[in-house]
């Protein structure tokens, strides 16, 4: 039994089109809280968070969007995430919530002298840092932030950052030249769709959890609807073909469940504007049922 605290995040701030602020109702309406409840764990819905103020910084440059909104939502949601002791799940909103949420798990992680371990399941590494992005869209920035890349001056300082090799990137396919030149130099550890489509994922998987076991280290895990193929989960504004099958995702966290490691989640980047007939939102939440111990039994049972 876990506690788990549902965190709305309703921000479209860092993506290049409106419709992830309707994210969390989405989850709500197709029945996240209830679901992990008949898992078996004490869930609690704790609505949604604002972002304070922009405390100055402009909004936005010739490039960079939303700056200071982005940097707002940051700061609330790392605040949110410090203030939880059981397990967060962040329900986006798009994947700038993640500079809140890891930064805040990192932080935790520190105070109990342990490692902050991230599986990234994203079709992207969001690997810009403002300096580098071409869209100007900060949903590309997080995973520089945390990982304490330079050029986040108007971001929060980071009370820990999280060490490249202990990210674990499942599913790219979409990368830029200023991450893959990132990706080479800080020893992150990439697993993309070609390497996904020879070796499959369980493998690789299993050596991660292995690592994060040995390091005594906490795990967040930051699930990108778009890591999904397009063709299960159509609910996303940056769709890239050839992504995750539903049977490799749910592998995923059914392993991450079994290794008992995970304490952490965002689920990002949900486009209700875009699904069809809820059917996104719905395997996102099967996916966190996957990963809080649903059995692949159980869901050839249930009724929808
Ligand atoms: N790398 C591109 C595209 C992108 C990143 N994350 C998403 N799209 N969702 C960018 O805009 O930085
Ligand atoms: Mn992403
Ligand atoms: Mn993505």
């Amino acid at each position: 039994m876990t506690n788990i605290a549902l965190i709305g995040v309703p921000t479209y701030a860092g993506a290049a089109q409106r419709g992830c602020q309707m994210g969390p109702e989405a989850y709500r309406t197709a029945a996240l809280a209830e679901t992990l409840s008949a898992l078996g764990h004490v869930v609690e819905d704790r609505g949604d968070i604002r972002p304070g103020d922009a405390g100055g910084i402009p909004h936005s440059n010739k490039v960079v969007k939303n700056l200071g909104e982005t940097v707002a939502w940051t700061r609330a949601i790392r605040d949110a995430g410090l203030s939880e002791a059981g397990f967060p799940v962040f329900l986006g909103g798009d994947h700038c919530l993640a500079a809140g949420s890891i930064s805040a798990m990192a932080e935790r992680a520190a105070r109990e002298a342990r490692p902050l371990f991230v599986l990234w399941l994203d079709a992207h590494p969001d690997l810009h840092t403002p300096a580098t992005t071409t869209s100007g869209n900060l949903h590309g920035a997080p995973m520089a932030y945390v990982t304490g890349a330079e050029g986040f001056d108007d971001y929060p300082p980071l009370a820990a950052r999280v060490e490249p090799e202990n990210v674990m990137m499942m599913g790219l396919r979409s990368v830029d030249p200023a991450e893959n030149a990132r990706i080479a130099a800080n020893g992150f550890e990439v697993r993309d769709m070609r390497s996904i489509d020879e070796h499959g994922v369980a493998a690789p998987l299993r050596a991660f959890l292995e690592r994060v076991k040995a390091a005594n280290g906490r795990l967040h895990v930051s699930l990108d609807v778009d890591f999904l193929e397009p063709g299960i989960a159509p609910a996303v504004g940056t769709t890239v073909p050839g992504g995750a099958t539903f049977r490799e995702a749910h592998l995923i966290m059914e392993m991450v469940h079994d290794s008992g490691l995970a304490s952490s989640l965002d689920l990002v980047e949900l486009n209700p504007f875009l699904d069809e007939r809820g059917r996104t939102a719905k395997l996102m939440v099967d996916l966190a049922a996957s990963l809080m111990g649903r059995k692949v039994l159980d869901r050839m049972t249930r009724s929808y």
